[in-house]
Formats: structure tokens, C-alpha cells, sequence
């Protein structure tokens, strides 16, 4: 819950001269519990004098909702789970609101920045005219933070089947400085001689892995993006395709892999063998895949890693297809990240 401190009309005449002052005592004092009652009882009123803004902020320390979806969904945003944080100075009166877990009653949604607010979120139909949605608090409209979503259509040449399998030599490869790899980058770097793809270059290998080829020769810092999409909301079968070492090494010390943003362990152990290129398949790992585009994030924080070569998902039922089944309908959102740090310095505009 929140607490008011009481600044005066100090804050309001200096608001950045007293700013840092400000925030020491909001970080001492964060006990104190007296706001929410006024919160409620009307001291906040919607029909504040609109010539002076209340400043401020909200945002997610923790957002739970889902980022993409498919034309005709309904948005979905998880407010038992999410976490949400609301500072305002409203210059009708003399209190700072500071509330670290805003009740879900307490916060709506607004989108395209149009001035409809939504209280629930299941209320909001996705749609390519759907460009972008904001998290906002009940209260202070102005006070936003944007959620990024993708809203996607069904290509009309899609086709879903029981099973999916991702080349690794053709995902979207990410250098350590987060560039995204062109197909000529992954034949010619990091050298010409053994490229990425190991089966370019002057040195090829791999020709008995899936599809002829693996990545090799990449190094800590680098990750693989794999996106599939899925009819519905379904559990699946991974397959990791890697490739043997000399020695034995567990994969999860080097790989560390993300599903939706969830993390995954493999818990594998993969056995020492022969050369560089001799195929090895995990044990299936069980993922959960969303209806819609879904997203395989694979980053290497060592040296020396198993080559890999590709992710073999299998599903009871057809659901599954690649990332060109679905078209993107809402480009052009405002390229907007979210900040879930807890830092108040950083975001506050008082
Ligand atoms: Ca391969």
C-alpha cells in the first residue's frame, strides 16, 4: 500500500530544486501507511484543474500479460500476478503519492493513445488497428506506460502440422552486441575460413547433422532466436539438436534458454565424444507454447560450445507452423521498451 508525505506548497513552487531532498525522504519513510484511505475517499478527484498536470509515474515492476496475439483476441493482462507502481504529485494538494503495489481497481488500459479507458483488460479486442496499448492509472489518465504488443493475422497459405523443425543455421543469430546477423555475416564471420554455418566457408563440416549443417565457432554473448507459431495454447516436445564435444559438458552451463521469456533448463549432460560434428539430441524437455507467435531464445555465456544444429518441437495434436504463417497487422508501434527496474530516480519526472 502507499503512505502520503506531507512537502507543502514547497515542492510545487521548487519541484526540482527539492527533488533529490524528496526522494531521500520517500525512500526513509516508506512505512508509513496513511495514503490508500485518502486515495479512495475522493482527495483525488478526476476532475482536477487540467491547467496543472500531476506528475509523475506508473509502471510495472512486475508485468504479466500477453504480447501477442492474434486479430480478434481479446488482451490479456494477468493483474493478480502483475505488480504495479504509481507516484503523483497533484498540485491540488500538498501530499505525494507513492504506492508500491496499486490495486487492480486502481489501474486501466488506454489504446492508440485515444482517452477511452478500459478497466479490464479482457474488454479490449486485438486488432491491426490496435498500434499500441498503455498501462494507466484510474485516476491521473496522463500517468501511462506502454506495453508492447503484436498483433498478427493467419496467412492464407498457412498450414499446422504435429511437428516443427528450426535449422539453426537459419535462425536469426545474434551477435554479442545484440546486431542481428545477415546470412552473409553467418558465411563469412567470424572468418572466412570457418564461418558460423559450418557448411560454408573454406573449411565445411556438419554435412551429417540436420539439414547439412550446424552453427559453429560462435562465441559468449551470442544468442539464437527460433520463432514458431502455434494454433493454441498447447504443451509441446523439444528436441535440442547439438553436436558432440570431445568431452562431456552439461548444457545448461554454457546455454541458457528462454521460452515466451520463461526460462528453461535442459538438465541435460551431454556426452564426450568424436569431433565437433557428430549429431546428439537431447531428452525432450516440455515447453508451453501461447497461441500465436512464439519465441526460442537461446544465448551462450561460455567458450567452447556444442555445436548446434537445430530444435525439433512435436505436439499431440496440429498446431504447429513457422513464423511465416502469421503477418504482422499493427506495425508502426512506437518502439518503446519496458523498464521493470525498481529505480525511482530514474523514471520519476517530478
Ligand atoms: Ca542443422
Amino acid at each position: 500500500m502507499g503512505w502520503f508525505q506531507k512537502t507543502g506548497d514547497f515542492i510545487s513552487k521548487h519541484h526540482k530544486g527539492v527533488k533529490i531532498a524528496c526522494w531521500s525522504i520517500v525512500s526513509v519513510c516508506f512505512v508509513g501507511s496513511v495514503a490508500w484511505a485518502a486515495f479512495g475517499g475522493g482527495e483525488f478527484s478526476e476532475d482536477s484543474d487540467t491547467s496543472n498536470e500531476v506528475k509523475g509515474f506508473i509502471k510495472g515492476t512486475e508485468l504479466v500479460y500477453t504480447s501477442s496475439y492474434l486479430d480478434g483476441d481479446a488482451f490479456s493482462f494477468d493483474k493478480d500476478t502483475s505488480k504495479i507502481r504509481l507516484v503523483a504529485k497533484d498540485p491540488e494538494i500538498e501530499t505525494i503519492v507513492n504506492i508500491d503495489d496499486l490495486p487492480a481497481s486502481e489501474y486501466g488500459f488506454m489504446i492508440n493513445d485515444s482517452d477511452e479507458y478500459y478497466q479490464d483488460a479482457s474488454s479490449i479486442t486485438m486488432s491491426g488497428l490496435v498500434k499500441s496499448v498503455s498501462l494507466v492509472s484510474r485516476v491521473y489518465r496522463n500517468l501511462k506506460t506502454e506495453l508492447p504488443v503484436s498483433v498478427y493475422k493467419l496467412s492464407p497459405s498457412a498450414t499446422f502440422a504435429s511437428s516443427l523443425l528450426m535449422e539453426a543455421e537459419t535462425a536469426d543469430l545474434y551477435a554479442a552486441d545484440g546486431t542481428l546477423l545477415s546470412e552473409e555475416d553467418k558465411a563469412t564471420l567470424p572468418n572466412t575460413s570457418k564461418p558460423y554455418r559450418s557448411d560454408k566457408g573454406e573449411i565445411t563440416d556438419g554435412a551429417e547433422c540436420s539439414g547439412g549443417a550446424a552453427i559453429r565457432n560462435f562465441s559468449s554473448g551470442m544468442k539464437f532466436e527460433f520463432q514458431f507459431v502455434s494454433s493454441k495454447a498447447i504443451d509441446l516436445a523439444l528436441s535440442i539438436k547439438a553436436c558432440l564435444r570431445p568431452a562431456s559438458v552439461n548444457f545448461d552451463d554454457g546455454y541458457s534458454i528462454t521460452v515466451n521469456g520463461q526460462s528453461l533448463l535442459t538438465e541435460a549432460v551431454i556426452p564426450g565424444g568424436t569431433g565437433y560434428y557428430t549429431p546428439y539430441t537431447l531428452p525432450d524437455v516440455t515447453i508451453s507454447a501461447q497461441k500465436g507467435m512464439n519465441t526460442i531464445v537461446m544465448s551462450y555465456n561460455k567458450s567452447n560450445p556444442c555445436n548446434l544444429d537445430a530444435l525439433s518441437l512435436t505436439s499431440s495434436e496440429d498446431v504447429l507452423s513457422d513464423k511465416s504463417a502469421l503477418i504482422l497487422e499493427n506495425e508502426d508501434e512506437p518502439a518503446t521498451s519496458i523498464d521493470s527496474s525498481d529505480s525511482v530516480m530514474e523514471d520519476s519526472s517530478l
